[in-house]
């Protein structure tokens, strides 16, 4: 084990009324709930990007950490992975996530870059062989260099669509390599800043053709994970084209991939987009292209994306809800897109951040869990529209014209009796069980 950890063991379960500092009280890895060991309904995964390669920069102030490992060459690549795998061991989660410029150097020239990237996908790759956690994904960044100042796919300038392309499928090459189960694509600036000199119909049809050589790479490497693009409304530009869930849906049936792509769902995406992180899951499982989840809340205040750590057991057990009501993950985990505030400089920092998120989401999937198992919920809805499973009503949604329905009205003299949505007794049933 390298020093930066050094002193901190690694954590286990020690139950709710534990007075240790770093253990879990909720997460119980082996745990049955459902018929399904917990680890494997929550399929935790860590990000490389925001808990080794983040800065702790922002806006008015550059860098707060002090990591061994930072530095741009490939030594510097090795010690911020035995790092990461350092804390895979103290965390025992069962998955990580990365982008290509989280792990290697990158380089002016392709070749070089691309080079750097394998080697140190090698090093990963050697390093899972000899235990730790799997890929739960693999993502290209195509928005920090400044090449990607106007887009990737739906850039201007052809030569950048091309470099992204070529990026993508080396991403896509590792991913496969090391055993990924999705492939994620992020449109970081796949959006504009101002209409005056975009055209939209074009940047949409330069999109929709490269994610479909994305799928068709995928056939042909016998990649057998999902691929997955995660919405986002806003932020780096003004208009994202994924801005969320029923926007990637009408981008897929346009250009006729909605059976092959799904989403990632980030919370604090969701909450750009004013909606519920529920609210996304739910219309991404009722459009079957339900994925996989970042869970990272926002500030509700500050309007941007802050990407912190879920603290919150109730918003949580929401999300969960909608999870298990789909079926729960298949491919798909809960990975923490989620950073450290910047004044958060020690290891315990990192480490105490992850074990409170992970017994945050065991604590809201043992709640959603048992909403699901007693029916309470189920049974409120199923009573709510109880008057659509008559025969009559059936009849009328799928037989009865406009004059028809007029005539029945008509007929039976309807009037019909508003009835109460029981809002708040529902809410109340929520916080028993969270
Ligand atoms: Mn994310």
């Amino acid at each position: 084990m390298s020093s930066y950890f050094d002193g901190i063991e690694p954590v286990r379960y020690e139950g709710p009324d534990s007075a240790t500092e770093l253990c879990f009280r909720h997460y119980d890895p082996n745990a049955t709930v459902l018929g399904k060991r917990l680890e494997d309904h929550l399929r935790f995964a860590v990000a490389w990007w925001h808990s080794f390669a983040w800065p702790g920069g922002d806006p008015f102030g550059g860098q707060t950490f002090d990591r061994p490992w930072f530095g741009d060459d490939m030594n510097a690549a090795k010690a911020k992975a035995d790092a990461a795998f350092d804390l895979f061991a103290i965390l025992g989660q069962p998955f990580f996530c990365f982008h290509d410029a989280d792990i290697a150097p990158g380089a002016e020239g392709f070749e070089e870059s691309a080079r750097n990237f394998d080697a140190i996908v090698d090093y990963i790759g050697e390093k899972m062989a000899a235990g730790g956690p799997r890929l739960l994904w693999g993502t290209a960044n195509l928005f920090s260099h400044r090449r990607f100042m106007s887009g990737a796919a739906t850039n201007p300038d052809p030569d950048v669509f091309a470099w992204s392309a070529a990026t993508v499928k080396r991403c896509m090459d590792a991913t496969h390599r090391l055993g990924g189960e999705n492939y994620v694509l992020w449109g970081g600036r796949e959006g504009y800043e101002t209409l005056l000199n975009t055209d939209l119909t074009r940047e949409a049809e330069q999109a929709g053709a490269f994610l479909q050589k994305v799928v068709d790479y995928k056939y042909k490497i016998g990649f057998r994970g999902t691929i997955l693009i995660e919405p986002k409304p806003q932020e780096p530009t003004k208009h994202q084209y994924d801005h969320d869930v029923a926007t990637v849906y009408g981008f897929l049936k346009r250009f006729g991939l909605e059976d092959e792509v799904k989403v990632n769902i980030e919370q604090g995406h969701a909450i750009l987009a004013g909606h519920s992180f529920e609210h996304e899951i739910a219309l991404a499982a009722s459009l079957d292209i339900f994925g996989s989840i970042d869970m990272n809340r926002n500030d509700y205040q500050s309007g941007w994306d802050t990407d912190q750590f879920p603290d919150n057991p109730r918003e949580v057990a929401l999300a969960y809800y909608e999870i298990l009501r789909a079926g729960g993950f298949s491919t798909g985990g809960t990975n923490f897109d989620a950073k450290l505030r910047r004044q958060s400089l020690d290891p315990l920092d990192l480490v105490a951040a992850h074990v409170g998120a992970m017994d945050v989401c065991a604590r809201g999937l043992k709640a959603a869990a048992a909403m699901l198992a007693d029916g309470v919920l189920e049974d409120a809805r199923a009573a709510r529209y109880a008057g659509w499973d008559t025969s009559d009503a059936q009849e009328m949604l799928d037989d009865m014209d406009l004059a028809a329905i007029h005539d029945l009205v008509v007929d039976a003299d309807l009037r019909p009796e508003p009835r109460s949505g029981r809002q708040e007794i529902l809410e109340n049933l929520v916080s028993r069980y969270v």
